[in-house]
């Protein structure tokens, strides 16, 4: 008996990318139907599989490095090609583009699934998440494809997969705080380390997290609190909080204001030691160890806060005490917590590495695989 065929888009191949493309080899190698990639695109060149029978993954970090073929325009000639396939397709988006977001709707109204670490999509204006879902299977429209994006808040941790649950089983959420990023996680957790031995000044820690691989290319795109209020505006709509878009709720910057306009990251770095925000800081630190605690950053959703957007979501430096689970974490772990009418006494608690390719590669698979079990 031949298995079933499945056809498998991925667009992007860089940190997060490559771990899915490694990952996705090992997993079709055992899995019971036939997974064929038919598309891996950069943003300049691709290998495509013209004739539908399947890209050779264990070769095509070479076989890529030596392709002339442009990629494919997008939406269009993209979207022509994958719908000419015989059979259904999943499409991935490994990018953090925000065109390739906005075409979702038209990918999933013809059909095709999406899986993606990307949170442009459900992160941007309101009306995107809307026809996103409008266009998808497990958004009401019986043609179209379904869409998953476990890893676009968490990496592989559960968080969107969960609080789904809770509200498809008819929990309530009253409240969702954590550390949502991995870098800020590890800047601070060497900024301010618990035991109060933090020696490094605050631009020696964002050069530190750089070196060691935790930032994005320029910091600054970590640094300004943007990734962490999409996750969070990401959240607040599956929790049933019509938030627009991250510009109704206030986000503390760590960036300082005439150092936006560097032109890159590295003028940005050159530029932070010595600058008087360093110094404001510092005073923050000192004053949370006087009263004994540490700062850490962090999102926070109360439901039960005042009436608008801005009362209830913000993202920002707090003042922890040693002893909480914020304060203690490891690394670039991340931690969401989760109170609700059920879980209110105890709130309900993930915690565990929040950044890099694997575990990001991880959510992004396990997604795939959830549309493998539906269709
Ligand atoms: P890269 O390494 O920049 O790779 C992007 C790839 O997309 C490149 O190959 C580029 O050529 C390609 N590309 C861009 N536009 C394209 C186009 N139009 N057509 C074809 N190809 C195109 O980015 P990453 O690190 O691999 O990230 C990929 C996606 O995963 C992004 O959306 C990112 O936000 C998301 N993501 C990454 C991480 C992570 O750890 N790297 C996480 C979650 C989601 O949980 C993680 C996280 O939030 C990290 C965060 N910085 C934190 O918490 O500190």
């Amino acid at each position: 008996m031949s298995s079933k065929v499945v056809h498998v888009a991925i667009i992007g191949a860089g940190g997060v990318g490559k771990c899915f493309i490694n990952q996705l080899s090992a997993f079709a190698a055992k899995s019971s139907v036939t997974l064929k990639t038919i598309l891996l695109s950069r943003s300049k060149t691709a290998l495509v599989s013209r004739d539908y029978s399947g890209i050779n993954l264990s070769t095509w970090e070479s076989d890529f490095a030596s392709s002339a073929v442009a990629t494919p325009a997008f939406p269009a000639e993209t979207l022509d090609f994958l719908k000419s396939a015989p059979g259904p397709v999943i499409l991935v988006d490994n990018t953090s583009n925000e065109s390739v977001a906005a075409a979702y709707p038209q990918f999933l109204n013809a059909g095709i699934h999406i899986v993606t670490p990307n949170k442009k999509g459900f992160s941007s204006g309101i009306q995107l998440w809307n026809d996103i879902f409008a266009a998808a299977k497990n958004g009401g429209n019986p043609n179209g494809g379904y869409v998953f994006h476990e890893a676009s808040c968490g990496a592989g941790l559960p968080v969107i997969s969960t609080i789904k649950e809770l509200v498809e089983t008819g929990d309530v959420i009253k409240k969702i705080e954590g550390v949502f990023s991995g870098t800020m996680s590890f800047l601070f957790n060497n900024y301010a380390p618990l035991d109060g031995k933090g020696t490094m000044g605050f631009a020696d820690a964002v050069k530190f997290a750089k070196d060691e691989g935790y930032t994005e290319p320029d910091p600054r795109d970590d640094l300004n609190g943007a990734d962490v209020a999409r996750k969070l505006t990401i959240l607040a709509r599956l929790s049933g909080l019509q938030v627009e878009d991250i510009t109704k709720f206030p986000i503390q910057s760590l960036v300082p204001a005439d150092l936006e306009s560097a032109k890159d990251g590295d003028e940005y770095l050159a530029k932070l030691p010595g600058h008087k925000s360093n110094d404001d800081i510092a005073e923050k630190k000192a004053a949370a160890e006087a009263q004994g605690g540490v700062i850490r950053y962090v999102g926070s959703i109360d439901f039960s806060a005042g009436s608008e957007v801005v009362d209830k979501v913000s993202v920002g430096l707090r003042t922890f005490d040693k002893t909480s689970p914020i304060a203690g974490l490891q690394g670039a772990d991340n931690i969401i917590s989760i109170t609700t009418e059920r879980y209110n006494k105890t709130p309900l608690v993930i915690q565990g590495a929040g950044a890099g390719g694997d575990v990001t590669a991880m959510g992004v698979l396990g997604d795939l695989i959830k549309v493998l079990q539906r269709i």
